[in-house]
């Protein structure tokens, strides 16, 4: 029979094992993974030659904010769904998971979904599926987590911090045990937020306004302090979480330390928080607003060490982007704007917090040349398919099972350049990571079995905005409540 795509040639790379194999693609699955040569004679309608370059499932981003409303109160999100996509897959990444901001003032978190889904529907470059932001945790809310699953969502994230967003801890547990019931894993924004309002007050009091001040004012005990207390809740309940974004090496000790003990707590960690430093804030002009984002950027080479140490270790179970890119100076909205004559470099409480990084993630990492080559696939891919559900259609190169999802590496050493922005197909005028030395880029981004990027020959393939699909996920398949009875408040 004739295949769609062969892959010759290629060192193929997944969470499991690296060899020397080729490829077969059969109505946008896997058929075959053979020892390179066994297909030599194979008809295919198209053929890849990686001429020994990685081939690796595609890359899976499960944190990423695109056309979300001012809902952080500062700033208008720069990437909608079609930008947003294209940018993830000019970068090797096939698969995103963004989020479905419900308001405060919106009791139901369905009608956040079908806000969402009318977003991205027909203008996606990738497969994707949602998050449910619960920012309100009422009686609608909760009700509703069961419909959510059946509509093949079986995540949400939640906040303890930010006004507009934030849940009190009684919220927090009541999201906690109707996911428990449902098999939803929960994500967390875990910052303590009185010590973050309170710290503002005492900067703008002494007019420190600049932009490393947002580093201040977001200090590591304030992650540390929130870390602990979600892990407690979450262990109360017993029902698993996910820290998002954990950018303190002492965060992550609460979270290794709680692993320890058999609790199904995962963590997230992010590009900023191995490659930015709090230094990154206190750039000349308006540079170092650009690098604002929450948690912020640590100290220094100590910090990214240990979050290194943390990705190797298996504390980290994903390193997603946290792509969260922000329309600056925007009046539309009626807020103050972070640039003002008594603040001309931004004033930091008015900073959006977000940086842009859903194109750089794997070639960030993979230059960085710092994860063994599987624990990099793990991490980037793999585990963040089991976590949320998707697993073994994506993240992994099953035959027969696994979508023809794949990134396809330049051979070893032949393709060191400078990261520039005007390479990056978002909707942003900047990358933080401007200027540095990347060793690897994605030479051919395929979904599906259909190629959506192939650098040398003209890049993106405009024609396939729209190809990207909805995932319906299922329940995650990494560990989950330790108990498999009712939770029973006489047990505790
Ligand atoms: N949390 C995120 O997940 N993204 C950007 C800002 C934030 O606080
Ligand atoms: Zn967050
Ligand atoms: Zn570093
Ligand atoms: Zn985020």
């Amino acid at each position: 029979s004739k295949y769609d795509l062969l892959v010759l040639n290629g060192v193929v790379v997944t969470d499991q094992e690296t060899g020397n194999f080729d490829i077969a693609v059969k109505d946008g699955k896997i058929a075959k993974v053979v020892i390179r040569g066994s297909l030599n004679g194979a008809k295919a309608t198209k053929t890849i030659d990686a001429e020994g370059g990685m081939v690796m499932p595609g890359g899976i981003d499960a944190h990423v904010h695109l056309a979300e409303p001012a809902l952080f109160g500062k700033g208008q999100s720069a990437d909608n769904y079609e930008t947003g996509t294209r940018s993830a897959i000019s970068g090797g990444t096939t698969t995103l998971i963004t989020f479905a901001p419900q308001r405060k003032s919106e009791p139901s978190l369905l009608a956040a979904l079908e806000a969402t889904h009318a977003l991205a529907r027909d203008n996606c470059y990738t497969d994707y599926s949602f998050h449910l932001i619960c920012s309100n945790a009422g009686p609608q809310a909760i009700s509703e987590f069961k419909a959510l699953r059946e509509a093949g969502i079986s995540s949400l994230k939640i906040y303890m911090t930010y006004e507009a967003l934030q849940l009190q801890d009684s919220e927090i547990l009541d999201v906690l045990f109707e996911a428990r019931k449902q098999k939803i894993v929960t994500m967390i924004h875990a910052e303590n937020g009185a010590i973050i309002d309170w710290t503002i007050k005492k900067l703008e009091e002494k007019k420190l306004f600049a932009p490393k001040y947002h580093a201040t004012s977001h200090p590591p005990v304030a992650e540390i302090e929130a870390t602990y207390r979600a892990v407690s809740l979450s262990e109360f309940i017993d029902v698993p979480i996910l820290i998002v974004h954990v950018s303190s090496p002492a965060a992550a000790k609460h979270i290794s330390d709680a692993q320890k003990r058999g609790l199904p707590v995962y963590a997230e960690t992010c590009p900023q928080y191995l490659f930015l430093t709090r230094k990154d804030l206190d750039k000349p002009g308006f540079e170092g607003a650009k690098c604002v984002c929450s948690p912020p950027p640590r100290e220094g080479e100590q910090d990214h060490e240990g979050i290194w140490q943390g990705l190797e270790d298996g504390t980290f179970t994903v390193l997603s982007s946290d792509h969260c890119p922000f329309i600056y100076d925007n009046t539309e909205i009626g807020k103050k704007s972070c640039i003002d004559s008594e603040y001309p470099n931004g004033h930091f409480k008015y900073i959006p917090n977000g940086c842009p990084g859903v194109e750089t993630r794997l070639s960030l990492a993979l230059s960085a040349n710092r994860l063994k080559l599987q624990k990099f696939v793990e991490v980037t891919s793999t585990n963040a398919a089991k976590l949320y559900g998707l697993y073994p259609r994506k993240g992994a190169l099953l035959a027969g099972v696994s979508d023809a999802d794949l990134t396809i590496w330049y051979p070893d050493g032949t393709k060191e350049f400078e990261l520039t922005n005007s390479m990056l197909h978002h909707n942003v005028d900047y990358t933080p990571y401007e200027g540095r030395t990347m060793k690897q880029w994605p030479r051919y981004t395929v979904l599906r079995g259909e190629v959506v990027w192939a650098k040398d020959e003209g890049g993106l393939i405009a024609s396939k905005k729209g190809f990207g699909q909805f995932l319906k996920r299922d329940a995650s398949s990494l560990a989950g409540s330790r108990s498999q009875e009712e939770w029973n408040v006489e047990n505790f």
